[in-house]
């Protein structure tokens, strides 16, 4: 397209690195340096270095797919777009509009998550539509919500914590999940600061700490809540803050007081001296921060969980205040801007909730409909995907492969395939994709343009850079040609900076308020944090939001909220048929299922195939050598990869990467017990055994 660099952001993660695409003469795109993105000052981890691959892979899909005589077929667009809209159609008249689902991702554009909500609202009129995000940082989200009035993964930018004094850092494993932050933790550290890590596995982050706690998974409330009960005891409330700031400290107190330290180590595995010592490196500086990421939070109890960490922040005295605060590092390219729009079930756009008389009517207003006409709020995620071929008859899925990353995947494959009819739209024909009756090949990352919101809140624009191949189309054109083909003619617009302007007056007035950015703004700053509200008549320009809560608290009296919360068990303990923990998660290699890093020779060759790391313990009971395969067994089903023995993990649990299907599909195995709040699925922790294979 450009025969300059263009410059934009990765496909993958939250971090959402700032890079330039370079056209090169055989026709391809090369990735360069951008050093003026001040995330990541140029730095690529290799899977945003080899992003392009994927652009050009000769799995990529460039012709629609309509499933004739039990295979997926090459279709015109207009058969295949007629095919969805026929089945959406007639799933509607026989059954009713909450018979179609929808199903979203957090790695799509915020035009496209918008798009998308008000596509099943107004046009299949359902309230069946949810997102992976409920699978990733739904507890956090919740959790803030509660105590501070407002959910946003980081309430200040990424610069500001090598300037802190200490982070401790709850199941978050930035060295491989977003490598060039890493950076920020390094500087903290030469300025003097410490770093502690939480995790049960001592991993590359673990590595870099002054101090790594190593807790039984599944027993982060128990530790937060026994960090606070010696808080109190060695007199280290900031009660002033506490008498000014909070309400609800008397509640939380109290329920601190019930876990003792020795009580605390025994359901941890985490040492009292090593407690104490976590405690006097966060309350000895001015100021310090607590970061939680997918550890903590993907758990049957994330919410309270994330709840009991912002207690210890605020009995502290360590949030709303510079360089102090409670922060979540959100995964997605998009996974904030993603939950701000509407593809959420509860939701509208600008955060507003589906249930709010007021935000039905302002919404609905910019969608030009009845406000009775929306929909109430749908089924969560894991919910919606184990109704399919029950109550929801056909799915249209968008920027997900729910077939390796949910929870108690075989089970919800079956639920899959029991549907009428599903379609999907991807770039490479994914394993859920692979169960469609139609897939529509679309667009990705550098052949369109559109806006994500990164994990520190701040609305960044992904520019296009190199042309489309023949035959793709954008997610923006389906759902303006499928809601065409449902007798909605307008109100689709494909042009993404016209769902941009829509959007911005869609959010205003709401929590996540963007109607002060344009694209003209981002374009010419490094991106603008929200909230920005549109300026007063002859004002300046809202300058964006990169600190929150500095004044106040978004609740109604601008105070926070302790919440009073107790530990509880995780849903499946070990017993004597699962005697063992299993826990999930990363590796720096590949990204989530697999279905655009397992396209990428280079990524493949760093990381080829699952496996289930244990301690040598664990592998001498079971005589299992490195490299031998090994079974885990939960009641869901039974998984088998090459052990990877090491003694960086607890004795007592086992660990297994999520990125592929098949025999080693660690999804296989989770547990998909919903946390009350959050309807988060505890992909962190479930009981399993573990038995060699005969090779
Ligand atoms: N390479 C790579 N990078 C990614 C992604 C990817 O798939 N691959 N995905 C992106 C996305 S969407 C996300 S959400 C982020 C996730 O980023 P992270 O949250 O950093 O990733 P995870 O590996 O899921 O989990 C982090 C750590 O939690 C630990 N853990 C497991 N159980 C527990 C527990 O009970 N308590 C505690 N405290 N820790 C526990 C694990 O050992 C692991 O080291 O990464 C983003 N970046
Ligand atoms: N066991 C276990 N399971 C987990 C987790 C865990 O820690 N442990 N983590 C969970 C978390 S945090 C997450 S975020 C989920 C993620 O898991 P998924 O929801 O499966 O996420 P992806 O693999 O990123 O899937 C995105 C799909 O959309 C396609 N795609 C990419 N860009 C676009 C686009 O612009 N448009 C369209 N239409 N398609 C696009 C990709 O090719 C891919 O097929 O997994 C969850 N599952
Ligand atoms: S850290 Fe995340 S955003 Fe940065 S290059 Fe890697 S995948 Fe892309
Ligand atoms: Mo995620």
């Amino acid at each position: 397209m450009q025969n300059s660099a263009t410059p934009t952001h990765c496909p993958y993660c939250a971090l959402q690195c700032g890079m330039n695409l370079t056209p090169v003469p055989d026709g391809g795109v090369e990735v360069t340096e951008r050093a003026d993105f001040p995330v990541n000052r140029g730095a690529l981890c290799g899977k945003g270095r080899t992003a392009p691959a994927v652009l050009s892979s000769s799995v990529r899909l460039t012709s629609p797919l309509v499933r004739s005589g039990g295979t997926l077929v090459p279709a015109t667009w207009d058969e295949a777009l007629d095919r969805i809209a026929g089945e959406l159609l007639r799933t509607r008249t026989e059954h009713g509009p909450d018979a179609c689902g929808v199903f979203g991702g957090g790695g799509l554009t915020n035009e496209k998550a918008y798009t998308l909500g008000k596509f099943a609202r107004v046009v299949l009129g359902t309230s069946q539509i949810d997102y992976n995000g409920r699978f990733c940082m739904s507890s956090a989200a919740a959790g803030g919500i509660k105590a501070f009035g407002l959910d946003r993964g980081l309430p200040f930018p990424l610069e500001d914590i090598p300037r802190t004094g200490c982070v401790i850092l709850v199941g978050s494993n930035p060295a491989e999940t977003m490598p060039p932050s890493l950076r920020f933790f390094t500087e903290l550290k030469e300025n003097g600061g410490t770093l502690i890590v939480v995790d049960p596995r001592r991993t590359k982050t673990a590595d870099q700490a002054d101090l790594h706690l190593m807790p039984r998974p599944g027993t982060d409330l128990a530790l937060a809540l026994g960090l606070l009960h010696l808080i109190v005891a060695e007199g280290r409330v900031d009660e002033a803050y506490v008498a000014e700031r909070t309400a609800g400290w008397e509640d939380a107190r109290a329920a601190a007081m019930a876990h003792w330290p020795e009580y605390v180590e025994r359901i941890t595995g985490v040492p009292v001296p090593q407690l104490r010592e976590a405690v006097r490196m966060f309350c000895e500086p001015e100021a310090a921060m607590v970061l939680t990421a997918r550890g903590p939070e993907q758990q049957s109890k994330g919410t309270d969980t994330v709840g009991a960490w912002i207690n210890l922040c605020l009995a502290t005295g360590r949030a709303g205040r510079p360089l102090s605060g409670y922060g979540c590092l959100t995964g997605q390219g998009n996974g904030q801007g993603g939950r701000e729009h509407g593809q959420k079930a509860d939701q509208l756009p600008g955060y507003r909730k589906l249930d709010d008389p007021a935000a039905r009517r302002h919404v609905a207003e910019v969608w030009g409909v009845d406000p009775d006409s929306l929909p109430g709020p749908g089924r969560s995620a894991y919910e919606l995907l184990d109704a399919l071929g029950t109550d929801i008859k056909s799915l249209l899925l968008m920027g997900s492969n729910p077939v390796v990353s949910a929870p108690a995947a075989a089970h919800i494959e079956e639920r899959i395939k029991s549907l009428d009819f599903l379609a999907v739209c991807d770039v490479v024909l994914s394993e859920t994709a692979a169960l469609a009756d139609v897939v529509l090949p679309v667009t990705q990352w550098a052949e369109e343009t559109g806006t994500t919101t990164s994990l520190e809140g701040r609305v960044l624009l992904r520019r296009q850079a190199v042309t489309a191949p023949e035959g793709v189309r954008s997610d923006l054109d389906v759902l303006h040609e499928l809601a065409d083909r449902l007798g909605v003619e307008k109100g689709f617009p494909t042009d993404p900076e016209e769902v941009f302007e829509e959007l911005r007056r869609a959010s205003a007035g709401g929590a996540a308020d963007y109607s002060g950015i344009t694209y003209r703004r981002l374009a010419e700053e490094n991106g603008v944090f929200w909230p920005c509200p549109t300026p007063e008549a002859g004002e300046a320009e809202h300058p964006g939001t990169p600190r929150l809560f500095l004044d106040r608290f978004a609740t109604a009296d601008g105070r926070a909220r302790f919440v009073p919360v107790s530990h509880r068990a995780s849903a499946e303990e070990p017993d004597d048929e699962y005697p063992v923990l299993l826990t999930t998660g990363r590796v720096v290699a590949q990204y989530q299922s697999g279905a655009q890093t397992r396209r990428v020779d280079e990524l493949n060759a760093a990381a080829p195939g699952p496996f289930v790391e244990l301690h040598p313990r664990l592998a001498a009971r079971l005589g299992a050598a490195e490299g031998d395969p090994v079974a885990v067994v939960s009641r869901r089903g039974r998984a088998v990869a090459p052990a990877r023995i090491t003694t960086g993990i607890r004795p007592d649990t086992v660990f297994m990467p999520f990125h592929w299907p098949g025999e080693g599909r660690a999804n296989t195995l989770t547990n998909p017990a919903l946390d009350p709040t959050s309807r988060m699925p505890e992909f962190k922790t479930c009981a399993v055994r573990v038995e060699t294979v005969e090779s």
